[in-house]
């Protein structure tokens, strides 16, 4: 490949508030709505919960060194909604403030730009109690929140992320159930992915008649492209039906000024969809600076029976189709078929279906391997390395297929709680012992820093 990486092309790693800070009791952090969820028996592996995680709320300054050790030029993180708002309204704790501003103070004192997430499903429970995000109240109560860290952060801040992928917000949290608030619902999970996206439009639209030159305004969407697992035509149209789910449901409202075609179908007899309402496609659908893509793996999907036949008892992901069908290729530790072009198809998928689509950021990519039993085992992750090489490769092949590509993040800086899997997989450039807090980098930190010394662009 001749092309390379364009000029002022970002490197950075990603990371989240609730899977490594711990400290969910202190300075008057109120409870999340992952902090209950953990408690429900079978919820989240080993009975594993947001406590210690990698305490990065009390070791942050060592992991700042960590990134610049890697010399990373930016670092992807989230606010923790209820460290700022404990009850997801009014009163502004401070101490929560405070945290955030010595962390970005000190990322800029050593040349890491930061880039701020607002929300990544860290909801405050309180807010769950009246609805959570099936309640259009929760979309207004996002933006108050948006605007006040806004105002906080705002001179040292530039890049403002609202959401992290409303996709397994709404689906995964309130139609599986295999994530918080673990609802199984129809109407309820929809609502939820609407007023996500109205959340995130009135977020934007507050923050941006505050903003000061050089704010930059953006979303984080999951992407895996939806390729059908044979040629017939009830398997191309179940592919279209979790692409119209995954992907269509958010990115149409959002970049192409309508709501997706065919969703409204697909949930006949499941809701009316009367959560809509006038002049909310245009709150969602304002301009925006960046969309981040995080990219993991691909689907294949297969046409098959509805779960649930009857509509009225159907949830948001019963909808037809199996995705256990998996190609014969490799698997990471996670189970997902390891397919990098998957990355550029879907770059430059967005890219050709949304004229006017801001500059994109690959804002996670990452995997888990099995440690190696022994001592060394720890930290020899020659798979992730691999993994890591070919995705960005590919990314790099869709900036040579003509993608305003500006960064890629990789997923993630350390060991972290990883949802419903708890502590057992571990997505870490850095291992991190639980008991201890002890930091090790592994190998692919150091290919990482490597790949990052030898790209970097003026
Ligand atoms: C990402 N699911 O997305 C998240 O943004 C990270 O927080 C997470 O650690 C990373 O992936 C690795 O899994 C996910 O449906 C999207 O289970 C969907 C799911 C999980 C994570």
């Amino acid at each position: 490949m001749t092309s390379t990486f364009p000029p002022g092309f970002r490197w950075g790693v990603a990371t989240s508030a609730f899977q490594i800070e711990g400290a969910t009791r202190s300075d008057g952090r109120g409870p999340s709505i992952w902090d209950t969820f953990a408690t429900v028996p079978g919820a989240v592996a080993g009975g594993d919960t947001g406590e210690p995680a990698a305490d990065h709320y009390h070791h942050w300054p060592r992991d700042l060194d960590l990134l610049t050790g890697l010399g990373v030029d930016s670092y992807r993180f989230s606010v923790s909604w209820p460290r700022i708002q404990p009850s997801g309204r009014g009163r502004v704790e401070r101490r929560g403030i405070d945290f955030y501003r010595r962390v970005v103070e000190a990322l800029r004192a050593r040349g890491i730009e930061p880039f701020l997430t607002l929300y990544h499903w860290d909801l405050p429970q309180a807010l769950e109690d009246e609805g959570g995000w099936r309640a259009r109240d929760t979309a207004e109560r996002f933006a108050e929140y948006a605007a006040l860290v806004h105002d906080e952060l705002g001179d040292v801040v530039d890049r403002w992320t609202t959401l992290n992928e409303p996709y397994p917000c709404a689906i995964a949290g309130y139609g599986e159930g295999r994530h918080a608030p673990g609802a199984r619902e129809g109407h309820g999970a929809l609502a939820a992915a609407h007023h996500l996206l109205l959340g995130h439009g009135l977020a934007t639209r507050a923050m941006r008649a505050r903003a000061r030159p050089g704010h930059r305004f953006g979303i984080v969407l999951n992407q895996s492209p939806a390729v059908p697992v044979s040629p017939s035509a009830a398997d191309i149209a179940a592919a279209a039906r979790q692409d119209t789910l995954l992907r269509r449901q958010f990115t149409d409202p959002l970049f192409g000024g309508r709501y997706a075609p065919g969703l409204i179908a697909m949930f006949d007899g499941v809701s009316d969809f009367s959560f809509r309402r006038d002049g909310d496609l245009e709150t969602i659908g304002q301009p925006l600076d960046y969309l981040g893509v995080n990219y993991y793996y691909r689907l294949h999907v297969a046409d098959a029976p509805y779960r649930e036949p009857d509509p009225a008892r159907r949830t948001a992901a019963d909808i037809g189709l199996d995705t256990t069908r998996l190609p014969d290729v490799p698997r990471t530790g996670m189970g997902w078929p390891v397919e990098p072009d998957g990355l550029t198809d879907a770059l430059v998928g967005l890219r050709d279906e949304y004229p006017g689509l801001p500059p994109m950021y690959v804002t996670e990519n990452g995997c888990v391997y099995p440690d190696l039993a022994d001592e060394r085992g720890m930290v020899a992750d020659d798979q992730r390395i691999a993994f890591l090489r070919e995705h960005v490769e590919a990314a790099r092949a869709a900036v040579a297929a003509g993608v305003d590509l500006r960064g890629y993040f990789c997923w993630s800086l350390l060991d972290n709680f990883e949802w419903a899997h708890g502590y057992k997989h571990r997505f870490g450039l850095v291992h991190v012992d639980y008991a201890t807090q002890r930091r090790t980098p592994r190998a692919s930190y150091h290919w990482y820093r490597d790949h990052i010394a030898a790209h970097r662009t003026p």
